[in-house]
């Protein structure tokens, strides 16, 4: 397998997570999305949407959506589990992944980004702060009815794998978390697993090597 990604996107990372909890290795095509790598007619052949990531399985096929991926690596690697095996609770961590990749990561992308700036000439910053702060207040609600350890009981789920990337992209644009101290709490409990080390974005061959 291979993975297009770039180290500082936080749905790459998500897959990274997944594809080291689940010991496979892949060989990794960085993509630089500041450049506008993505938006190449190469790419483009593998995700149309120009989104990183992309992950190039047996036969040239190209899987893009990070929780599509996830769901994939889920069904054909099932062990270790990414998802709990109470049907309520799997709907559960799935309602918190996508809580992360439709609800707030959107409106934080790059793209996004460039677009407040460039266009509308407003500060992009704040733009983030305005949507990511009471996206992970409303996280953190959900995660304080079904946390052990980790957002989904005692074993890291598809909630984890997002909430990890997205706590590192909210320092990084100072959201504030002083209201979500689960998430801070669940972030900490993943630091310590060898999976979550190895996909940290700083570890990644493309990233800079001052981070
Ligand atoms: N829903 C998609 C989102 C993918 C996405 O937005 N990726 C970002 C990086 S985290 C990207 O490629 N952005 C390119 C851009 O903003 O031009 C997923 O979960 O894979």
């Amino acid at each position: 397998m291979k993975l297009y990604g770039d180290w500082r996107s936080s749905a790459t990372w998500r897959v990274r997570i997944a594809l080291a909890w689940k010991n496979l290795d892949v060989d990794v095509t960085p993509v630089d999305i500041l450049a506008g790598q993505q938006r190449s007619g190469a790419f483009l052949e593998k995700n149309p949407m120009a989104h990183v990531p992309v992950l190039e399985i047996d036969g040239g096929v190209h899987l893009a959506e990070s929780l599509a991926i996830l769901e994939w690596l889920e069904e054909t690697h099932p062990s270790p589990p990414l998802l709990p095996s109470d049907p309520i609770l799997r709907a559960k961590a799935r309602q918190q992944a996508l809580l992360i990749a439709s609800g707030i990561q959107p409106l934080q992308n790059t793209k996004v980004q460039i677009h407040v700036r460039d266009v509308l000439h407003a500060d992009e910053r704040a733009w983030v702060r305005h949507f990511v702060e009471p996206g992970l207040v409303a996280l953190e609600a959900l995660v304080r009815e079904t946390r052990g350890k980790f957002a989904v009981g005692d074993a890291p789920s598809f909630a984890d794998v997002c909430i990890v990337p997205q706590l590192h992209h909210a320092r990084r644009f100072d959201v504030d978390l002083a209201r979500c101290p689960s998430l801070v709490a669940i972030e900490a409990e993943c630091a310590a697993l060898p999976a979550f080390q190895r996909a940290h974005a700083d570890r990644q061959p493309d990233a800079p090597r001052s981070t």
